[in-house]
């Protein structure tokens, strides 16, 4: 099929496509730099219909933020707090267990569980935490700590990454979400969050979880002070990690909010950067299955915009978000099941529920059967 191109340098990059060969580092380079969105959605398009056709997959899901008290103080985010902030909060377990069944009303597939790094919480408090959420919603799967939590509490427990994620497991930890990857570059690394693990330790526990048979998600945070080039060789070291262990279920390109953070003079990511991430990533990410259009950060109008630039899943239902919104994000801090299916419909697309790990769900009013 002919497409117009405006931007001659990608026309050896769409006859890659349209083979399905491999691209480069420095084609993921020329992408970004691109100003031919139409092209790249095009392309981007390409590559998602050859995978997904007109699917388009969400979920009925809960977020679970246990704590925001956080030691680590990153200059990217408003969401954590020193443990003497007034403002601060640490749920009891009871407490996670309640708000758990608050998410109950529309029979949730998944627990999305992030939070802080909390200086005095420890292992056996996490695992009796999964355990009690086991027990009491045995049907619905615990996506739970990102990399950066489960360093910490191996460098806070004294023992190593691949036991700590054993003993989570055992405990009831289904599968990792994907956050804290940020940039993997050093140099944006030592600015945005510098307390953090560094890139390379991201990628080791991802490496160590997948070998344990775990999922995981994985996200890159683009719109601050990073290069196109920083952009691109954290795409292809994630793709690179993937062909070793294929234990990456979906990406999730996630724009900076800079509201409320000491990055707070660094403006708003544009609409067209949002959509060209997800497209970039579609072409770049040639091994890792779904690209999500997270529409409490690129607004439900973008995300569905995306459908049609790589993106096959917007993520779901998600109840109660914070960190976005402690960031100044002005979206809605849930969107109902119905309102998700409209989204997908009214961009041409097949609204397909699914739980964590792509298989679909079908459901009554209060219940739900996953299809393996
Ligand atoms: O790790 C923090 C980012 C992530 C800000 O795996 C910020 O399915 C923008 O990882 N502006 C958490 N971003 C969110 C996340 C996620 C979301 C949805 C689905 C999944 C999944 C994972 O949000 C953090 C960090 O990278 N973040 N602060 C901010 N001010």
């Amino acid at each position: 099929m002919s497409v117009f191109i405006e931007d001659s340098r990608l026309k050896p990059i769409l006859e890659k496509v349209e083979a399905g060969a491999r691209l480069s580092y420095e084609d993921g380079v020329a992408l970004y730099r691109t100003s031919d969105i139409l092209a790249l959605g095009y392309m981007a398009n390409l590559v998602r219909e050859r995978l997904h056709g007109a699917t388009t997959y969400f979920n009925v899901n809960r977020h679970i933020n246990p704590t925001d008290v956080c030691v680590a103080s990153c200059r990217l985010c408003a969401f954590g707090k020193k443990a003497k902030d007034p403002k601060a909060y640490t749920m009891s377990l009871d407490q996670v267990w309640h708000v758990a069944g608050e998410g109950w009303t529309e029979a949730v597939t998944e627990f999305h569980i992030v939070g802080g790094l909390h200086p005095e919480l420890t292992l056996d408090w996490y695992c009796e935490m999964l355990r009690g959420l086991k027990e009491r919603f045995p049907q619905v799967h615990l996506k739970a700590f990102t990399m950066v939590e489960i360093g910490y509490l191996a460098e806070r427990t004294r023992i190593s990454v691949q036991e700590v994620l054993e003993r989570l497991r055992d405990s009831g930890m289904d599968s990792l979400p994907g956050g804290g990857a940020e940039i993997f570059c050093d140099r944006v690394r030592r600015i945005i969050c510098d307390h953090k693990i560094t890139g390379e330790e991201w990628l080791e526990t991802a490496r160590i979880a997948h070998r344990l048979g775990l999922h995981s998600n994985c996200t890159m945070l683009y719109g601050h002070i990073e290069t196109e080039e920083d952009r691109v060789d954290h795409l292809v070291k994630l793709r690179a990690l993937q062909d070793e262990t294929r234990g990456f279920v979906t990406f999730i390109p996630l724009a900076f909010h800079p509201d409320n953070t000491p990055l707070a003079h660094i403006p708003k990511t544009t609409g067209f950067l949002d959509i060209k991430s997800i497209a970039v990533a579609r072409l770049m990410l040639d091994n890792i299955p779904h690209i999500k259009a997270y529409w409490i950060m690129m607004t439900p109008k973008i995300a569905q915009i995306a459908l049609r630039f790589g993106a096959d899943d917007i993520d779901g239902t998600v109840v109660e978000e914070k960190i976005y919104h402690d960031a100044g994000a002005t979206t809605s801090q849930s969107l109902r099941r119905g309102e998700l299916l409209q989204l997908i419909r009214k961009a041409g697309r097949e609204p397909v529920e699914r739980d964590t790990l792509y298989r679909p769900v079908q459901r009554t009013e209060t219940t739900f059967t996953v299809l393996v």
